[in-house]
């Protein structure tokens, strides 16, 4: 297949929303380094941004000059700026350009549908970023009154492409991430305080994913740099599904899909084909979802007569073929046959996974959700007791293997798991609704 000329290549403009201090433009120039770093590391993916103009450089360079310099984050941004970026893909020795996009650093209170510039980047835009304090979600049990606005906004967007049946993803990006507890627990919180968005954004059939960014500031020698972790998956994966979408109705910006009327169930179903995963899960999910929709990205590689899916899916078959333990492989080809429904193969492949030493149990409840959507709950209860016995103080097997007990009527033990899981749950709150989660399992 011929390569796309320049002009083939679309170009996307991304909106970003979030408040004064939430960590826009922090972010920005950490998944400029985060995917700059990983182009330098042997082995991994070679996604990395380039800058269109020179303007742009300028900007992430200064940010990036100005921390290395003084140790500090760049100061508030005062004028709407403009970036426009290449994201680009090395695969065999060749450089491709995947899509070209823009992207508006907008000071907090710009970010406001009574600003008319605002209004225009809402009306051109084709994804958005939502920007939320991972900090605060977590302790500031105000927190969320204080963004009531910015959550009108997106559901307000939200429901307008769902009943004009457009595909318009969401990026909800938690920031300062590094600040909180590391593991699942800060998760939860986030997970449990974000709710009251997520189900409105359920209800309009949004298509949104999570991003867990965390950016601090290190120090090596008295040089100082940003070290971000996790910031730029979400860029990347909002561009793999607006390239998806543009290759089966080119690029259409909010406001000419919204002149437009087309029938709600033509949207994408990947989103809709993750829901039994429970949301915690979701985004570890999300993660192995980046690699895979961004080869989708690339789709010059790909023949016309098969999807992009069932292309990636035989390409990771024939890497088991030969190495059947590739762990890469094996983890992109469960995520290509969950996003297509194909359970009963995703789940040989999930439990070659769980078989491999890790650190990470996301893998083994995406499994033992498998096996609970076909009511195998002696499978199931198999997949926590593995966990358990690596890790005897798991909080999420805990709670899944309880819930499990009450079911199979073994309330004995169930009521031991669920003290355990509140022993060791780290906050008050949690605690609270580990014991709340028990009244009403065990009635
Ligand atoms: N530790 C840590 N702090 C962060 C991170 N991201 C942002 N911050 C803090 O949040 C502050 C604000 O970040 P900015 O990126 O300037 O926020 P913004 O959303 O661009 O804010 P405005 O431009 O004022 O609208 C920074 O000065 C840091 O103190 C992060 O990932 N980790
Ligand atoms: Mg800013």
């Amino acid at each position: 297949m011929s390569r796309r000329s320049r002009s083939d290549i679309p170009v996307f403009n991304l909106l970003s929303i979030g408040h004064r201090g939430v960590g826009k433009t922090v972010f920005l120039a950490g998944s400029y380094t985060e995917l700059l770093a990983n182009r330098q590391k042997e082995g991994s993916q070679f996604w990395w941004l380039e800058f269109r103009d020179s303007q742009g450089r300028e900007n992430i360079e200064g940010i990036l000059e100005y921390v290395a310099r003084t140790g500090q984050y760049p100061p508030p941004t005062m004028k709407i700026t403009d970036f426009n970026f290449a994201l680009k893909h090395r695969q065999r020795q060749e450089e491709k350009t995947s899509c070209y996009f823009r992207w508006w650093d907008v000071p907090g209170e710009s970010c406001n549908l009574q600003n008319p510039d605002f209004q225009k980047m809402v009306l051109s835009s084709h994804g958005c970023c939502v920007f939320f304090n991972g900090k605060a979600l977590v302790h500031n049990p105000r927190y969320l009154e204080t963004i009531e606005e910015p959550i009108k906004q997106i559901v307000a967007i939200a429901s307008l492409v769902n009943q004009h049946g457009l595909d318009y993803p969401f990026a909800l990006i938690f920031t300062q991430c590094d600040l909180l507890e590391p593991g699942p627990i800060s998760q939860l919180q986030i997970e449990a305080n974000l709710q009251p968005l997520l189900a409105r954004l359920d209800a309009v059939n949004a298509k949104y994913q999570r991003f867990y960014s965390a950016i601090p500031i290190v120090s090596n020698q008295g040089q100082y740099r940003l070290k971000a972790v996790g910031a730029s998956a979400s860029i990347v994966w909002l561009l793999s599904e607006l390239n998806k979408t543009h290759q089966f109705q080119g690029q259409i910006p909010l406001e000419s899909g919204l002149k437009r009327s087309v029938p709600a169930n033509k949207r994408s179903s990947v989103a809709s084909s993750r829901k039994f995963v429970p949301l915690l899960l979701m985004s570890s999910l999300g993660l192995l979802a980046v690699s895979a929709a961004l080869f989708f990205a690339v789709n010059g590689a790909f023949g016309p007569a098969q999807t992009p899916e069932q292309q990636l899916t035989q390409q990771y078959e024939r890497i088991l073929e030969k190495d059947p333990a590739n762990f890469a492989a094996l983890t992109n080809l469960a995520d290509l046959y969950i996003q297509q429904k194909q359970l009963d193969k995703a789940i040989p492949v999930l439990e070659k996974i769980v078989e491999q030493p890790t650190k990470s149990f996301d893998l083994h409840f995406i499994l033992a959700d498998i096996y609970a959507a076909k009511g195998d709950k002696d499978r199931e209860e198999k997949v926590y007791d593995r966990v358990l016995a690596q890790q005897a103080n798991n909080f999420d097997a805990l709670i899944k293997k309880a819930v499990l007990r009450v079911e199979r009527g073994d309330e004995a033990t169930a009521k031991t798991l669920f003290a355990k899981a509140e022993n060791i749950a780290p906050t008050e709150d949690l605690k609270a609704q580990v014991r709340s989660l028990a009244q009403r399992a065990l009635k």
